[in-house]
């Protein structure tokens, strides 16, 4: 049971993007089935595809996967960008779970009221410079490497990248103390499975505008 891989999601970033990301750097093709209305979403929870009513949604080698993380899992897995052996994956998870913190503050920055969305963005740029761009411009510096973990390619890399240009998008010199994050998003960039996403007319998704934001919930509330 296979071909393409079959992903359920509204038409925009979202939780949907990392994995369309990760799919795209693993050089997979897939499908979009974009929800629309709150009807698209009932049919697929009466259908009993969505294990917990929610989507995302990858139908995927026979298995409707719900929860990013694990389809994300998955995918990492099964296109080895998952490190060689356990320790490699702890280092990577750990990398990961601090881009995704981080990719959450990014991603609710859209949906603040308009008295909290300063302060809230004063803050998410201190937690990107501060905490979380520190991290890995020092793994870079230290060993010295081309990529995150393990002197190859790994879903740390292509997860740290998205977040790199998501971050440049809310605030484009945001990577201005940090030299080695820069050529890392030029270096990866540049691999061909990725240099095609980041091209017009890809299945990656623009970012998500306040304007967006009302039809967007009339699916999911
Ligand atoms: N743990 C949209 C844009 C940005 C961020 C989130 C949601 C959570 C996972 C219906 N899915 C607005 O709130 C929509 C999850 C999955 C899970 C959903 C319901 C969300 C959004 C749609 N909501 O990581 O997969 O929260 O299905 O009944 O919960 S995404």
């Amino acid at each position: 049971m296979s071909g393409k891989p079959k992903l359920h999601y509204f038409n925009g970033r979202g939780r949907m993007e990392s994995i369309r990301w990760l799919l795209a750097a693993a050089g997979v093709e897939f499908e979009e089935c974009f929800l629309e209305t709150k009807d698209d979403l009932t049919k697929l929870r009466k259908d009993g595809s969505l294990l917990f009513q929610q989507v995302p949604l990858v139908e995927i080698d026979g298995m409707k996967m719900v929860q990013t993380r694990a389809i994300g899992n998955y995918i990492a897995a099964k296109y080895n960008l998952y490190g060689k052996d356990l320790k490699e994956r702890a280092l990577i998870d750990m990398y990961v779970e601090g881009i995704a913190d981080l990719n959450e503050l990014l991603m609710m920055h859209v949906s603040q009221p308009a008295d909290k969305k300063q302060e809230y963005f004063a803050n998410l740029v201190d937690k990107a410079t501060n905490r979380y761009f520190p991290v890995y411009e020092k793994v870079l510096k230290d060993h010295g490497q081309d990529f995150l973990v393990g002197n190859q390619l790994s879903r740390a890399d292509v997860q740290l990248l998205e977040i790199l240009l998501m971050a440049e998008e809310c605030k484009p010199d945001i990577l201005a103390k940090f030299p080695l994050l820069q050529s890392f998003k030029a270096r990866i960039s540049n691999i061909p499975t990725i240099k095609k996403f980041l091209q017009p007319g890809s299945q990656r998704k623009p970012p998500l505008q306040e304007k967006d934001l009302p039809s967007v919930m009339k699916i999911f509330q």
